[in-house]
């Protein structure tokens, strides 16, 4: 497959001020030389890479032009994909490039797959497999500090601490496997034995410390689900305008405003969060009504954090109770809102009996807020509580290594659990053999995360992940 000669449109779709049509394998500088007429016939299929050369692209059947364009050479291996590397950058309209790209794939290349290119680059050794995630993470990253993530994982912070640990455990590896060849096994020195014992444990805290971090990690990738609920008109819509800073949903005094789940993705303090604002859940006759019941259940359950609004207007109510228990087995935190109108229309000791977290009590499970929406009063409190929770106190933002894929997560964990029964494999005095089969497994994990050791299949998910072109 390396033999062949990919090519696609690697700019979005629709128009722009440029596109571009990336063309990657033996054949790119063939291709586009049957098809570039360089202004002032320059020679640059043997002048020098990393310049722009100036032109036009022409359909060599008819000799008409088909756009003006500038053309980029990276010769091998000093490209994205370490292969010949051509870029036609042409004007960035559909059909211009769709006709470039047509008149490449009938000079011989093929259609890329999605994230074929980083493919390439990844088998051709430029990255590793986290480097090769880390590249759509900087791509989809949805706040800043996302992004300084992605790039920590690009420039290879993370690939380079698992590296040290899968050195460390090839070394004790080497170790044993010498130990083996003791005449006895009971002649293993006891020494050594602790030794070897000894550095199994630091490699399993060095996933610990790097496990830490994975949950926080998670949400600068993925974003946090945070869900809005609470009955009709409490201001749930106001609020995810607020944290938004505009006018995103409709807000109105009429109860039952919102019909419609609305998703927006907003930056608290760098963390990316998937807010979803519901509709209210409200009571009809004397029981609150089903659906609503249902809705709001699946919201809660597929988010991370639950917000739950109160109005102190309004004063607790039975949908209030039902909403707070349909909550209760999720990270939330309750805001009492409309204070302006009502600041004792509920008291936080009132919401807490209901929550079951004792009153006073620092570590409260569900955090409970007096606000004002309309006068954006305590909202800078909800941000700091919620970052709070993300972190748990543990980390900040300057931590240079992050976990935050979960595919990383699990490889990690399982290296982990392997560790853990090598050293006691090796303390319980079992055959060395032992333990040389669970540091295989660790190490194991750990390649899988680089991609040392990966299946093909896994390389099929990851790499459909990517868009065309990338
Ligand atoms: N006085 C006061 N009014 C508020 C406050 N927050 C929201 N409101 C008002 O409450 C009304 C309802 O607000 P919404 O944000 O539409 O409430 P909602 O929970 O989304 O309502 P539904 O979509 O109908 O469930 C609007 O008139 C808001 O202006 C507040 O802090 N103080
Ligand atoms: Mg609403």
């Amino acid at each position: 497959m390396l033999h062949d000669t990919i090519a696609a449109v690697a700019t979005p779709p629709g128009e722009g001020g440029i596109g571009i049509i990336r063309i990657s394998g033996p054949a790119a500088v063939d291709i586009a030389g049957g098809l570039f007429r360089p202004a002032a016939d320059r020679d640059w299929r043997s002048g020098p890479g990393y310049r722009l050369y100036y032109g036009h692209v022409v359909d060599p059947e008819t000799g008409d032009t088909v756009d003006e364009v500038l053309l980029s050479l990276m010769r091998a291996p000093r490209s994205y994909t370490r292969e010949d590397v051509v870029e036609i950058n042409g004007h960035g309209g559909i059909v211009p490039l769709r006709r470039i790209l047509q008149l490449v794939l009938d000079s011989g290349a093929r259609l890329a797959e999605p994230g074929e290119f980083t493919r390439r680059a990844f088998l051709n050794g430029r990255l590793d497999l986290v480097q090769a995630e880390a590249i759509l993470d900087v791509i989809r990253a949805r706040t800043g500090d996302s992004l300084k993530v992605a790039l920590g994982q690009l420039r290879g912070a993370l690939s380079e601490r698992i590296g040290t640990l899968r050195d460390a455990l090839l070394q004790v590896l080497a170790e044993i496997e010498a130990g083996i060849d003791f005449p006895e096994e009971e002649d293993v020195p006891e020494t050594l034995l602790e030794n070897l014992v000894g550095r199994l444990a630091a490699a399993e805290d060095g996933c610990a410390a790097l496990l830490t971090g994975a949950d926080a990690g998670r949400v600068y990738r993925e974003g946090l689900g945070v869900a809005i609920v609470g009955k009709p008109n409490v201001g749930k819509s106001s609020l995810l305008n607020a944290l938004l800073r505009e006018s995103r949903a409709i807000v109105t005094e009429v109860p039952g405003t919102t019909r419609d789940v609305i998703e927006e993705t907003v930056n608290v303090r760098g963390l990316p969060l998937r807010l979803l604002d519901t509709a209210g859940l409200r009571e009809t006759e004397d029981a609150v009504e089903r659906v609503g019941v249902a809705r709001t259940r699946a919201v809660i359950g597929e988010a991370d954090l639950v917000l739950v609004v109160l109005d102190a207007a309004a004063g607790l109510r039975e949908e209030d109770r039902e909403v707070l228990a349909l909550a209760g087995g999720k990270p939330s935190v309750v805001l009492i809102n409309k204070i302006d109108l009502a600041p004792d229309g509920i008291e936080v000791a009132q919401v807490r009996a209901l929550t079951g977290d004792r009153d006073g009590g620092d570590a409260a499970d569900h955090p409970v807020l007096r606000v004002s929406i309309r006068e954006g009063r305590g909202l800078d409190e909800l941000e700091e509580t919620i970052a709070g929770l993300v972190f748990g106190g543990q980390i900040t933002g300057s931590q240079a290594v992050f976990i935050s894929n979960v595919r990383h997560k699990t490889a990690l964990e399982r290296a982990r659990r392997h560790l853990r029964e090598a050293r006691t494999a090796l303390t319980g005095g079992l055959p060395l053999e032992m333990a040389v089969i669970d540091i295989r497994n660790a190490l194991d994990a750990f390649g899988e995360i680089t991609g040392v050791t990966v299946a093909d299949d896994l390389l099929e998910r990851i790499f459909a992940d990517f868009c065309i072109g990338k």
